[in-house]
């Protein structure tokens, strides 16, 4: 029954052929002779793109005519990565289309190599979003993905001397074949301006808001293809144009050069990706990109509902919108705006309505990462919003006095904050206006009703619900790794692309060698594969028998890639001192892959260190070539497909309490890799999945680190207690990474003795433990196969087909 679920493909060779021939020439103009690889690249998708728009038109009819509930999914981020694997994959084409094109003496994978992934995300909230489309297609669900069509997605990082250099991602300079665009269909978003007192269509006082000035959205559809259905939903992203009006509000006319220039202003708002990740800058630009695609995709799917004959009080029935992390969260005010002003519904109609639609899930606990927004900024932009945001506080507040009495309750509650300055709590309001509120792991869903939202649960604790995040199979297994897919096929069939669960089939498969051996062999056909992709993308040179050990994701300090720094740096430090000799150090390959927020020092800093230490380790002869890091810039999906496949080991090693989820620790543990972690985010289910014995489990737990924290932490005791750490530190305090300069890293050195605010210096004895017996372990292969296999068969949970049933069962549909 698994193999009915294969795609067959819609056309063969033959067919593809004359299409193929066909595009290059009437949309590119070429002879095949004549044809570059971009033109042959547009020419490929535009043949793969066929059959998924009728499949897309058909998903649109049937949808309409069903009439259920739409999830529509609200991110101000999509990471989708690279899109030909995934349309060749959905449409069963691959086969076709290599061995067509190959008649015509053209490499399919030289083709799926020219694209640029369009990386309209930063990190694991925009990956997720990309991960849950797929999976809402699969699942044959009615969902739309709304967000941004950003020029400029996340930077490119490169290197100079070491250091991080952001270069502007210019993916969208030769276009996109993928995007269908309909600038005839932008409608007006407004901003800034007036609200008046007026007299509404049945002779009632309300208001009115006048904005300022306006910008078109305009709507960029993309292709989203579920695996093994027929369904194509429709990921909307919209890009500013400026409209005609602009200009009439704000300048003279006469002045005709200055009015067309400042039409950029607009266009200004869908222009780039904010960089950071962790600490949001409260900048207006990024409050005016909020609210653009949050108005136009409210607007667009409640008129398309309407236009049904829905009626309002019945659109909770037929709408639900997810708001991914506070980003999305004046959508809000905005749905009362549409329902009461323009709709001229009753307040309190309007607010249950809007309560019952909207629900939030929550990426962080981080306090420094709660979005909050000046009100006189917001007021400035959103002045009706405003006003509206203070009118459902003050109901709110005056509902929780009556119900406590107790008037510091109302102020920690309350959706404006007073100290340090007035501002708008986008968590808050989040919580206030929407049914359910979401954590993305056990640990953490936890955690915000013990912590950061600790008054709402004890408050509402009806509202609060976990979804454990997951992460698409087709993607992260089966395009990724093919390899593995091919073993994984021959032993259990092919259901697994899209029933995860039916991994532990392989559980008996752990304690046969043969099978072991396969997977042995598979493993490290995919450490030969990536050891060539680094040295022809960054001519990184490293051998492929050695561990793989990977860390790959943001730069942040709670992340702590500066522990994993500290153990290299302390292997060479003790070759240096003699208390190890090189040749009991197992061959290592240490992996970084992170970007840094361009303004976040402390993170560049270490991008800096990583590369120093690199360098010197690299090439230093009491190695003996035993001990490597590579570092390649620019970490991105692209990347990480070739590289996650190829890990031994995992490294998840936040500071317990601080990571919510994590979706690397689950792409690494579907592919084999052995996790070496802390009990944090999602790692504490991981753990718990694959037992003990296939974990390196170490470090504090989120209590320790409490009480650590509560006690005082100083964490120059640890260094003057460890002689292995102040050992590792001295010598990057001496200069020995920087060509004796001892400024060079004098701020990581004094962080480390002074504050480390995540307590790396704590967990550094348990951490250099656990890698001991990484090293025992890896050296006895069978146990470690066997170890890796395990980690597969029992993390099928970790679909994100998993996660969107779960988001069905506890917010969606649940009644
Ligand atoms: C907000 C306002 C202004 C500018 C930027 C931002 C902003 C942008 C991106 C704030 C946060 C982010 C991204 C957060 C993020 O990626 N969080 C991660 O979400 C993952 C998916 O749930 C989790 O697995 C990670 O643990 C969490 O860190």
């Amino acid at each position: 029954a698994a193999q009915d679920h294969e795609p067959s493909p819609a056309l063969d060779a033959t067919e593809f052929v004359r299409v193929f021939t066909n595009e290059l020439q009437y949309t590119r103009g070429v002879t095949l002779p004549q044809a570059s690889n971009q033109d042959k690249y547009i020419a490929l998708v535009r043949t793969v793109l066929r059959p998924l728009i009728d499949r897309w038109q058909a998903t649109q009819a049937r949808q309409a005519e069903q009439n259920g509930k739409t999830v529509a999914y609200l991110s101000a981020e999509y990471l989708l990565g690279p899109q030909t694997g995934n349309a060749l994959l959905s449409t069963g084409l691959e086969d076709t289309a290599r061995e067509a094109l190959s008649t015509l003496d053209i490499d399919l994978d030289e083709l799926i190599a020219h694209e640029i992934e369009p990386g309209l995300g930063n990190g694991g909230l925009g990956r997720l979003a990309a991960c849950f489309i797929d999976s809402l297609a699969t699942k044959d669900i009615s969902a739309i993905g709304y967000g941004i069509r950003y020029n400029y997605g996340i930077f490119r990082q490169t290197f100079v001397n070491g250091h991080q250099v952001e270069q502007p991602d210019t993916w969208m300079s030769h276009g996109t074949p993928w995007e269908i665009t309909h600038p005839e269909l932008a409608q007006p978003i407004g901003f800034a301006g007036r609200v008046e007192d007026t007299i509404n269509s049945a002779g009632q006082p309300a208001r009115k808001w006048v904005p300022g000035w306006y910008v078109q959205a305009v709507p960029c559809n993309y292709l989203v293809p579920g695996y093994g259905t027929d369904t194509v939903n429709t990921l909307r992203l919209w890009s500013a144009r400026a409209a005609d009006e602009f200009n009439l509000h704000i300048f003279n006319s006469g002045d005709f050069e200055n009015a067309v220039r400042a039409r950029t202003y607009a266009e200004n708002i869908s222009n780039v990706l904010y960089p950071e990740d962790s600490t949001p800058q409260g900048k207006e630009l990024r409050l005016q990109q909020q609210y653009f695609f949050v108005a136009a995709s409210i607007r667009d799917l409640v008129a398309r509902t309407l236009e049904r004959g829905v009626s309002y009080a019945d659109l909770p029935q037929h709408i639900t919108f997810q708001l991914n992390d506070t980003h999305p969260v004046v959508g809000i005010p905005e749905l009362m705006r549409l329902l009461v002003d323009d709709h001229e519904l009753e307040w309190d109609d309007a607010w249950s309505i809007t309560r019952e639609i909207f629900n939030y899930t929550c990426h962080t606990l981080l306090p420094e990462a709660l979005e909050v927004w000046p009100v006189d900024l917001f007021g400035r932009l959103l002045p009706r919003h405003l006003e509206i945001i203070y009118r459902i506080n003050e109901e709110f507040l005056n509902e929780v006095r009556l119900n406590t009495g107790n008037e510091l309750l109302v102020r920690q509650m309350s959706i404006i904050q007073e100290q340090p300055f007035r501002a708008v709590r986008m968590a808050h309001l989040a919580t206030v206006g929407s049914r359910r509120v979401n954590g993305v792991a056990a640990l953490h869903s936890q955690l915000l009703k013990d912590n950061v939202l600790k008054d709402f649960s004890a408050y509402w604790p009806d509202k609060f619900t976990n979804v454990t995040n997951g992460v698409t199979p087709r993607r992260f297994v089966r395009l990724s790794n093919p390899e593995l897919s091919d073993l994984l096929n021959d032993a259990i069939g092919t259901g697994w692309v899209r029933d995860l669960s039916q991994l532990s089939q392989l559980e008996p498969l752990a304690d046969d060698s043969g099978f072991l051996e396969q997977f042995a062999l598979v493993k490290a056909h995919n450490k030969s594969r990536i050891a060539a992709v680094l040295a022809a993308r960054d001519g990184i040179e490293l051998p492929s028998d050695a561990i793989y050990d990977v860390m790959v994701k943001r730069l942040h300090e709670y992340k702590r890639q500066s522990l994993k720094l500290l153990h290299v740096v302390s292997l060479y430090a003790r070759v240096l001192a003699g208390t190890l000799n090189a040749e009991d150090i197992e061959p290592r390959v240490v992996v970084f892959g992170a970007k840094a927020a361009p303004g976040y020092r402390m993170a560049k800093e270490t991008i800096a260190l990583i590369n120093a230490v690199a360098a010197r380790i690299n090439n230093a002869p009491e190695l003996q070539g035993r001990l490597k890091i590579a570092f390649p810039a620019n970490y991105n999906v692209t990347l990480a497909e070739k590289l996650i496949p190829a890990a031994d080991l995992s490294e998840q090693i936040s500071l317990a309490g601080k990571e919510a989820s994590g979706t690397g620790n689950m792409k690494f543990a579907l592919n084999g890799a052995l996790t070496v972690g802390t009990l944090d985010g999602a790692n504490v289910e991981i753990h718990e999945l694959v037992g003990d014995e296939n974990f390196f489990l170490f470090g504090m737990t989120e209590p320790d680190a409490e009480s650590l924290a509560q006690a005082g932490y100083v964490p120059s005791k640890f260094y003057e207690k460890d002689a292995d750490l102040k050992l590792a530190i001295d010598l990057i305090a001496s200069g020995a990474f920087s060509n004796g300069d001892r400024s060079a890293f004098e701020s990581i050195v004094s962080d480390w003795l002074w504050h480390d605010r995540f307590m790396a210096l704590a967990d550094f004895r348990s951490y250099l433990d656990i890698q001991t017996k990484v090293e025992e372990k890896y050296r006895d292969k069978a146990a470690w196969n066997r170890s890796a296999v395990l980690n597969v068969a029992r993390t099928g949970f970790f679909s994100s087909d998993r996660s969107i049933q779960d988001y069905l069962d506890r917010i969606w549909m649940e009644k």
